[in-house]
């Protein structure tokens, strides 16, 4: 009889099972824990659009983001200005962040 609860009780409670085992990538989002010195990390600017406020980037690994693999991506950026700095092809050095909800580029600067 005890098994057939422990059965039960992991058929009526799937997500204990799953937050038991440990996955990375995208599965565990932390809750904010980024610190104001995260490092920056490489990206290659993929597509800039100025009228959304929003630039496309190839980047790799964000930690503070829980993204453990590069990948392809939309960023909203903290200054609009930066826009005008980033161009396609262009390769620079970031710290992304998420702002109310929006994984924004917190702070950017061409890479040399
Ligand atoms: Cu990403």
């Amino acid at each position: 009889m005890k098994t057939t609860i422990a059965i039960l009780l992991a058929a009526l409670f799937p997500a204990l099972a799953m937050a038991a085992g440990e996955h990375g990538a995208h599965g565990a989002m932390p809750a904010h824990t980024s610190a104001p010195d995260a490092k920056m990390v490489d990206g290659q600017v993929k597509k800039v659009d100025k009228a959304a406020g929003k630039v496309t980037l190839a980047h790799g690994p964000l930690a503070n983001l829980g993204m453990d693999m590069p990948m392809t991506m939309v960023f909203r950026v903290k200054d609009a200005a930066w826009l005008d700095q980033m161009k396609e092809g262009d390769k620079i050095r970031f710290v992304a962040d998420n702002v109310n909800g929006a994984i924004t580029v917190v702070r950017f600067e061409k890479a040399q």
